[in-house]
């Protein structure tokens, strides 16, 4: 792991507290990694859950948690999931497509309008679509995701208002082709970045932009590294929840029920508290220092459906994929 990739890590390869007292005794220690930081609620429910597996399963599963990138970039433990050298993942399905590529589907530019589209969706027909082609893959997905969030665009300099100021803008997007095409499409000059390598690239000025979640930008405190945020609101993101499906099976089933039940009922509780956060974090970003613009999003919309985005994206996912997308979001194009 190198050094950047640990900004907004708490402590270098320590897992957050999870079951500890249990820890040694422990018949099935495992592994839960991912990128976002100690206290975002994805962390924070994912310990509070690993207590409740713990007990539940009388003190024989203890998942350790390891926020915040300690154990890699998103890539590295996707790698790490497949050959068991961690047991779960969180990841945003965009990025999960570099592996399973239709797992991207939910993150189609300015699909979802708000997360009465996107829950039913992705835990209906479309979500089923996408758990079945990571089972393909050997990848075990749990049928509720997680949120990120809508995503917003920010900037060190350059205010972004309406499309014409993305045209060669310089932004930061997640590893990952439907991003990378996404504001291309828009005419900016995406370059693709590691989650925690994003804070130092944005302070050394090697992109003057980022788009994320509102909860992503204020817990890894991108307000000190961005001055602008668009409410652009191009697209949802969500982090599906993944398990190595060999170590996950190799488990009683009666274990599996608990630990899937438990995760899932995590799942939604989270959901719960970004929704939360999304209410209150205008307030709180401003207080940051962050400037708000209210944009006209529709604008942008118009820009994508302008260029072969959608067109494009539809025979990459397939026509069953797309069709299940705009049932839930309507006509894309
Ligand atoms: O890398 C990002 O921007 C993040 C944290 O939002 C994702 O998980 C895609």
């Amino acid at each position: 792991v190198s050094g950047t990739a640990l900004v907004g890590a708490t402590l270098a390869g320590s897992a957050l507290a999870g079951a500890s007292p249990a820890r040694a005794a422990a018949e099935y220690r495992l592994k839960f990694a991912n990128i976002m930081p100690a206290d975002h609620p994805l962390n924070t429910r994912m310990v509070e859950a690993s207590r409740a597996i713990n007990e539940q399963t009388g003190g024989r599963v203890d998942i350790q948690v390891f926020p915040a990138s300690q154990l890699g970039t998103d890539a590295d433990m996707l790698s790490q999931l497949r050959i068991g050298a961690i047991d779960f993942f969180a990841q945003s399905g965009l990025i999960a497509a570099t592996l399973v590529p239709v797992a991207a589907v939910t993150g189609v530019g300015f699909a979802f309008k708000d997360y009465a589209q996107v829950w039913p969706a992705v835990d209906g027909a479309l979500g089923k679509h996408v758990v079945e082609a990571f089972a393909k893959a050997n990848i075990l997905a749990f049928d509720r995701m997680w949120d990120n969030g809508f995503r917003q665009t920010t900037s060190s300099a350059r205010e972004i208002k309406t499309p014409d100021d993305l045209q060669g803008f310089k932004i930061r997007v997640p590893p990952s082709p439907l991003w990378t095409s996404l504001f291309k499409s828009l005419g900016a000059s995406p370059t693709s970045i590691p989650w925690g390598e994003t804070y130092a690239a944005l302070q050394t000025r090697v992109a003057d932009g980022l788009e994320n979640p509102l909860a992503g930008i204020y817990f890894a405190k991108m307000y000190e590294v961005q001055k602008n945020l668009s409410l652009t609101n191009h697209m949802w993101d969500g982090f599906w929840f993944l398990a190595n499906r060999k170590r996950f099976e190799a488990m009683p089933s009666s274990i599996q029920e608990i630990v899937t039940r438990s995760v899932n009922e995590a799942a939604v509780k989270q959901r719960a508290d970004v929704e939360r956060l999304n209410a209150s974090l205008r307030a709180d970003l401003t207080a940051k220092g962050l400037r708000f613009l209210d944009v006209d999003s529709a604008a942008f919309r118009r820009k994508l459906q302008g260029s072969d985005f959608y067109r494009e994206w539809k025979v990459k996912f397939g026509d069953q994929a797309w069709e299940l997308l705009e049932a839930s979001c309507g006509r894309l194009a």
